[in-house]
């Protein structure tokens, strides 16, 4: 029998967790690659912080005018007939939302800012959807939570501290310029975090999950930040 080579720590990170059923397409190796190299070069790094009381384009980013869709390669045949979210994990009172849970609750707007780390930045989105603070304010996050992780239809996992999760403009989000999110986008219905960069902001949230120990997503095992915070260029893990 062929002996198994030992892992080189770090070499091989996680996968994806499994797609939903119906979901199309396949993760894109070729753009995983560029994406993990660019973090090895430190791409787009202009080693300037920013002021956002000042400045409105982050360091390093340019505007565009249109909204570029972004993700795995893989997307999910979620709808809203079918979209269901469990919020668990270290809560008192754990949460199961269809559709029309999601809908019962008070509906909030915000406008924000886009900064994807690839470098371009969208003004002004108007979201509207349920806020975070709602959210945790229903399912109660116990004393040891700290931190948060998106789980999506796609296999995608992002992981944010519990405090940027529970922090003004964050949407579960179901409509963007007044109009239900795009397939493409997320929706029917996705994370919005407007202060850190979007990869953050999990399309097609199906659970949300609250720990005590942090635990890093896909890009953040691929040599993304674990933080992310667009004004201080907190693009890659060093
Ligand atoms: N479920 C899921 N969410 C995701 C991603 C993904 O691949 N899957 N990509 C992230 C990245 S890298 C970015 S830049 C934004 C892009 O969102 P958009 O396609 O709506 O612009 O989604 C983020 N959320
Ligand atoms: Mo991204």
């Amino acid at each position: 029998m062929a002996e198994i080579p030992p892992k080189t720590p770090g070499a091989s990170p996680a996968p994806a967790e499994p797609a939903d059923p119906g979901s199309e397409g396949a993760v894109r190796p070729r753009l995983v690659a560029a994406k993990e190299q660019w973090a090895r070069d430190g791409r787009a790094l202009t080693g300037q912080a920013a002021d956002p009381a000042r400045d409105r384009l982050p360091p390093g980013q340019r505007l565009v005018e249109d909204w570029p869709v972004l993700d795995l390669g893989v997307t999910p045949g979620v709808t809203e007939r079918s979209w269901s979210l469990t919020v668990d994990g270290l809560v008192e009172s754990p949460l199961s939302w269809r559709w029309d849970d999601l809908q019962a609750q008070p509906q909030e707007q915000f406008l924000s800012d886009i900064h994807c780390v690839t470098t371009w930045s969208r003004y002004d989105n108007r979201w509207e959807g349920v806020s975070a603070r709602r959210l945790l304010a229903l399912a109660r996050p116990k004393p040891e939570a700290r931190f948060v992780v998106f789980h999506s239809s796609d296999g995608y996992t992002t992981n944010v501290a519990l405090a940027d999760f529970d922090a003004d403009g964050v949407l579960l989000a179901t409509k963007w310029q007044g109009q239900p999110i795009g397939r493409d986008h997320g929706g029917p219905v996705r994370i919005v975090l407007p202060r850190l960069y979007f990869w953050k902001s999990a399309k097609w949230v199906k659970r949300i999950e609250l720990l005590a120990e942090d635990r890093p997503g896909y890009w953040e095992v691929r040599g993304y930040h674990n933080h992310a915070d667009p004004w201080t260029e907190e693009r890659y893990s060093d």
